[in-house]
């Protein structure tokens, strides 16, 4: 794991990227992009630079002031990284992983690939199963191989993909004693009389933390 950099200019960064992106300019951005890969920690590089780029280049799409390729380009170049980053971490990881989805209709793909590489960067074996899928695959993927949680992104209004109902079929469906973990931006307007047992959501990256801290603690002795 990189140590952090105090010279890097974060902000510098995120402001360059999102420049370069309109301007069409791949490599300017794909540079700066690899200097934060290179510079920053993976929790930093998630909550500071590729969180904040992808939402302001989400928003910008959402109000037309970003091309739909632009929008394509930028989030593919981050999700490469961010893949290439995962699959790094996971070679040093061990012990049962941590399953990452996000359910039918969910579309919005990066936080969930985000968190699994802070999971993986902290040791603990992260698989993303990817967007958008039923949540039998989930199950199914569950039966074959143990895993320590499922965590979940809703980024969605629950209502719009009737999330709620996706998520009592999903407890159904993997094994009690496995936690479903649920995180992202429209995880709060689940009310907890929404959630399944043994299903918590987490509310922001420290909490995520606390629980990969107590998942490693219950792996490795004192
Ligand atoms: C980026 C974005 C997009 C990108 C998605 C790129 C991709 N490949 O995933 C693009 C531009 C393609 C897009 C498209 C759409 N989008 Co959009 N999008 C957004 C945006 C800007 C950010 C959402 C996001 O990706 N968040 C994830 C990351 C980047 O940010 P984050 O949530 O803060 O993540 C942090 C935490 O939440 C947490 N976290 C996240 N997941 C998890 C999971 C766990 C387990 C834990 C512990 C923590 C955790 O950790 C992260 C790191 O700090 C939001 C608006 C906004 N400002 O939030 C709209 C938004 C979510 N989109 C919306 C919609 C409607 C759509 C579309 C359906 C629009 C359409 N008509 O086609 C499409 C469908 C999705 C698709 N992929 O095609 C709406 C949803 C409205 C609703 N009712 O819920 C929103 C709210 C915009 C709006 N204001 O209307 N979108």
């Amino acid at each position: 794991m990189p140590a952090p950099t105090a010279s890097f200019d974060i902000q510098q960064c995120v402001t360059g990227i999102l420049a370069a992106a309109v301007d069409y300019r791949l490599a300017d951005y794909n540079g700066l992009l690899a200097g934060a890969f290179e510079a920053l920690d993976p929790a930093t590089l998630v909550r500071d630079v590729c969180g904040p780029v992808l939402r302001e280049a989400g928003n910008r799409w959402h109000r037309g002031e970003l091309a739909i390729v632009q929008e394509h380009l930028l989030s593919a170049a981050i999700k490469r990284r961010l893949g290439q980053l995962l699959e790094t971490a996971n070679l040093r990881a061990s012990g049962p992983a941590i399953a990452f989805a996000t359910l039918s209709g969910e579309r919005h793909e990066m936080g969930s690939l985000m968190l699994a590489v802070i999971a993986a960067s902290r040791g603990i074996p992260a698989i993303d199963l990817g967007p958008d899928l039923p949540v039998a695959e989930v199950g199914r993927f569950c039966r074959h191989v143990p895993v320590a949680a499922v965590a979940i992104s809703l980024v969605t209004n629950p209502d719009v993909i009737d999330a709620a109902r996706q998520l009592i079929e999903l407890r159904r469906l993997v094994p009690a004693d496995v936690p479903l973990w649920l995180g992202g931006q429209a995880a709060a307007l689940l009310g907890p009389g929404q959630l399944p047992a043994n299903t918590f959501h987490v509310r922001d990256l420290a909490d995520f933390d606390a629980r990969l801290t107590d998942l490693a603690s219950r792996r490795s002795p004192a």
